[in-house]
């Protein structure tokens, strides 16, 4: 672990490289607790006069070190752990071949060259490169890499690195064998990777648009092939797609993709060898719910997609991480909107967006989308940089228009093919294809906080023109106190008492407004449109066009006939969310003050009406019925929450709901059920979704009736989405069936860690009081283990993130038991813990009993010896004033 105080790194200090690295020649030597690493690096100076040279490491030990073929006098160098200083380096180009020895069984922090089971794997990024050899591991450094690889047969049959297969075959007289791969490409050292081990595989092949042929492999634990079926297929789909949407072809002969079990995230897109966590490849009808379909074929399609933007073209310093995370989150929900259903991807895009980037940006971890500092960067793999990130991309397209984005994606293609690049490049782009001046749109990448926009509408009827008074404040965060006026490409929509579409035009000079959108630039303005007879009804923020909070003096009728008619997607959905937030909310404070809670027939006849609309895609119907989350509400409430009240109000609205809506949620629960062979596709995941949320609501008010219908489809079903959903509903119920039923999961499925994951999530967010009790028990389950990722996020991570009511006690006890686990967690892997951690994050948004639980245990971790630099920057963070 490494244990010296955390150091702050800054943006400011940037320094082009002082020597770079051309080629990297690694001659790897596989052992289970000693393997060897040859380096061979050609060095060139970069500065005049040379400066010294000081090459990374993390945890290394020296064995040999040779300067030009001969060796190097120990008072040439000195190499601890963590470096390897040449203080006097011969002033020209030299190579340096530096041999260490590691440990990838000791590696419990999965990164560098590790074991996930038997299988030898890496992660690099960011910085586990200096875990295999000392290194300039920065991302500007980008050099050509061969990789040889030896190891016993019978131990590693299967031997992988970036790029090319050059060549391979036994070492005579030995167990061993070996292979060498040759990547063409320069590349940052965070994009090395290389797997060793026993893997079963499936193999197929594509042919690019210019008509190269290039073979394709997924690999897996053998036995394990008939799972990686539906990845191999999204693979296909996603390559075909980059071609289509962005003229991006493949570059090498060969495309690889590892499952491994054993994966601090969901997977990395090292250049042509995607290491992937296996729960995003694995998949077959019985094991994989329609989600985890959907996830696997958008992070497959993302990791592909860094092939041309992160790899190709990859980021100048760690600062830049946006540059490829936030555009390669656009395209892949792109990808994913061209696949499935355009408004339902973006209705679950901005949930997520909402439930996690915007409760970051209001709590002590609140960072812009280009950080400014970091102590350690593996903690700013944000919902900030990659969804937030994303969704500036987005506003780009919609500045610009879509034909300029394209031409300005091309621009960047061309322009930086094999460079390493900063968002300012990046966005010079559409500046010149777009011909706008994006320098106010910069402050998008320094402010964070997320902005808040009030609308005030009027309409006169004297003169026929309705305004729209429009104010932008921006929020103080951590660091930043005061804040200037962002762009902010507004879409709206006024319509007319049908709920038919008005045209715009400008009162002032008749311009019409151009693709629905207008362009807020300063804290206030008023945008006035002529020709309006009646007082119309605003649609604001059509298709979320900016991420930001919208308040506008909406009348509750207004909001109904927004969710009947509003001819954008989103904003209907949004107004059932408005409606039912605003209930939700009002009898939180109902509770709370112990008055009699308030009733909305409008919400009920909304929902009815969807219901009863049989032309809806059953996907979007299901969203519409989806109430707001217990996390919604308090992100709503904002302040003083009470997790209980919440849960309480939610409740009430779900069994009034089951109660009046009980005859359309069975017919449509009914009408909604297939038969015929399941398949993953956008459809029938379409009328799972709607026939299982059926099912959640009419089960609401626990009646036998539901009950007993939940615990047919859980025996009945022939697919894990129709089991699943079935086991979630009868979750929430303290019946003897649900008993039976998670008895019957585990009976089932216990052979399967990806599936029995699934059992320990559901258990920890059962909203009761037995829950943590249940959940210790569960840590000390034969099938749960400290020491793999998923199982720790599946129990513990579901318990501090998905139930607010159990994680937020009132005696504090689950923040303890969260608390305990991350300082369990973070002697092996501080990553993990780290990010485990941030369920604290909106501890003072908390009601003052709760909150001061949560602080002291923040304040407990952060007393702790040792801690990671991973840990203490989290916990500090959360805790400064
Ligand atoms: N780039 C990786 C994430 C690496 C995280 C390092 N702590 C996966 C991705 O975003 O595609
Ligand atoms: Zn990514």
């Amino acid at each position: 672990m490494r244990s010296e105080q955390p150091r702050s790194v800054r943006l400011s200090d940037y320094h082009p490289p002082r020597w770079r690295i051309e080629t990297v020649k690694l001659d790897v030597a596989l052992d289970a607790t000693r393997t060897r690493v040859l380096a061979t690096l050609a060095f060139v100076p970069n500065e005049t006069p040379a400066a010294p040279l000081v090459l990374d490491g993390d945890e290394l030990t020296l064995a040999s070190i040779r300067l030009d073929g001969f060796e190097l006098p120990a008072e040439r160098y000195e190499a601890t752990p963590d470096r390897l200083v040449i203080a006097d380096p011969p002033p020209r180009p030299f190579v340096l071949e530096i041999e260490t020895i590691i440990d990838p069984s000791a590696n419990t922090q999965l990164m560098g060259l590790y074991r996930a089971g038997d299988t030898y794997c890496t992660q690099c990024e960011a910085e586990g490169f200096r875990r295999i050899t000392y290194f300039l591991d920065r991302p500007d450094i980008m050099a050509v890499y061969t990789t040889r690889i030896e190891a016993e047969k019978a131990e590693a049959p299967v031997l992988l690195a970036n790029g090319n297969l050059v060549e391979g075959g036994d070492i005579e007289g030995t167990s061993r064998h070996f292979a060498v791969w040759h990547d063409p490409f320069p590349k940052p050292s965070y994009l090395f990777a290389l797997v060793g081990g026993r893997l079963g595989g499936i193999e197929d092949n594509f042919v690019t648009a210019s008509g190269r042929s290039v073979k394709l492999m997924v690999f897996v634990e053998p036995g394990q092939e008939k799972r990686a079926h539906y990845a191999m297929e999204a693979l296909k789909r996603s390559m075909r797609w980059d071609e289509e949407a962005f003229g991006r072809e493949y570059d090498l002969d060969i495309f690889m993709i590892v499952a491994v079990s054993a994966f601090n995230m969901g997977a990395m897109e090292n250049k042509g060898l995607n290491i992937f966590n296996d729960k995003y490849v694995l998949a077959t009808a019985d094991t994989a719910t329609d989600a985890d379909f959907a996830r696997i074929e958008a992070v497959i399609a993302h990791e592909y997609f860094h092939n041309w933007t992160g790899d190709r073209i990859t980021c100048r310093d760690w600062f830049q991480l946006c540059l490829k995370e936030g555009l390669t989150v656009f395209r892949d929900q792109e990808f994913t909107s061209d696949q499935r259903s355009r408004p339902v991807k973006r209705i679950t895009d901005v949930r997520v967006l909402r439930a996690q980037q915007f409760v970051e940006d209001s709590g002590p971890l609140a960072h812009p989308v280009r950080p400014e500092v970091y102590r350690e960067i593996n903690n700013f793999y944000t919902a900030t940089v990659y969804e937030k990130g994303a969704e500036l991309v987005r506003m780009i397209k919609t500045l610009v228009g879509p034909t300029a984005f394209r031409a300005g994606m091309d621009l960047y293609f061309a322009r930086h093919d094999g460079q390493a690049v900063t968002i300012e490049d990046f966005v010079r782009c559409f500046a010149e294809t777009g011909g706008l001046d994006f320098e106010q749109f910069m402050r998008w990448y320094r402010q964070a906080g997320t902005p808040e926009v009030t609308v005030t509408i009027r309409h006169d009827a004297a003169t026929r023109t309705c305004s729209l008074e429009i104010a932008q404040t921006q929020p103080a965060t951590p660091g930043q106190p005061v804040k200037e006026p962002l762009v902010i490409p507004l879409a709206i929509g006024l319509l007319d008492a049908d709920g038919r579409d008005l045209p715009l035009v400008f009162a002032d000079d008749g311009r019409p407004l151009e693709r629905g959108v207008i362009v807020l630039t300063k804290p206030a303005e008023t945008f006035v449109f002529g020709g309006i007879e009646a007082r119309p009804v605003p649609s604001l923020n059509r298709g979320f066009s900016a991420p930001v909070k919208i308040a506008a003096n909406l009348t509750t009728a207004d909001l109904r006939l927004l969710a009947a008619h509003d001819g954008d997607a989103f904003n209907r959905w949004q107004a059932v969310q408005t409606l039912a937030s605003a209930l939700l909310t009002a009898n939180v404070g109902a509770i709370r003050t112990g008055k009699p809670p308030q009733q909305d027939r409008g919400l009920v006849a909304a929902l009815e009406t969807v219901l009863g609309d049989t032309a809806l895609e059953p996907d979007f119907a299901a969203q519409m019925l989806a109430l707001p989350s217990e996390a919604d509400i308090a992100r709503d409430i904002g302040r003083d929450v009470d997790p209980d009240a919440i849960f309480a109000a939610r409740r009430r609205l779900r069994g009034e709901l089951a109660r009046e809506l009980g005859t359309a949620l069975r017919d449509t629960y009914r009408r909604m059920v297939t038969d015929g062979p399941y398949s993953p596709d956008a459809e029938g995941a379409g009328r799972r979704a709607l026939k299982n949320a059926c099912l959640d609501l009419l089960a609401a008010d626990g009646t036998p009736a539901a009950i007993a219908l939940a615990a047919r489809q859980y025996q009945n079903a022939d697919n894990m989405t129709d089991r699943m959903a079935a086991l979630s509903t009868l979750a929430l119920h303290p019946v003897p069936e649900r008993q039976a039923a998670l008895d019957d999961f585990y009976r089932r499925y216990q052979r399967d860690p990806l599936v029995i994951d699934k059992w320990f999530a559901l258990q920890a967010t059962i909203p009761e009081e037995s829950c943590l009790e249940h959940v210790r028990e569960l840590s000390r389950h034969q099938a749960f283990s400290l020491t793999n990722p998923n199982r720790v996020r599946a129990l513990i991570g579901s318990f501090a993130q998905a139930n607010q009511t159990q994680f937020n006690r009132l005696d504090g006890a689950g923040y303890r038991f969260v608390a305990d686990a991350v300082l369990d967690l973070d002697a092996r892997n501080p990553q993990v813990a780290a990010r485990m951690m941030t369920a604290f994050r909106s501890w003072r948004a908390l009601e003052p009993g709760r909150r001061e639980c949560a602080e002291a245990e923040l304040r407990r971790v952060g007393a702790a010896t040792p801690l990671s630099n991973d840990l203490r920057d989290i916990v500090e963070r959360s805790l400064a004033p």
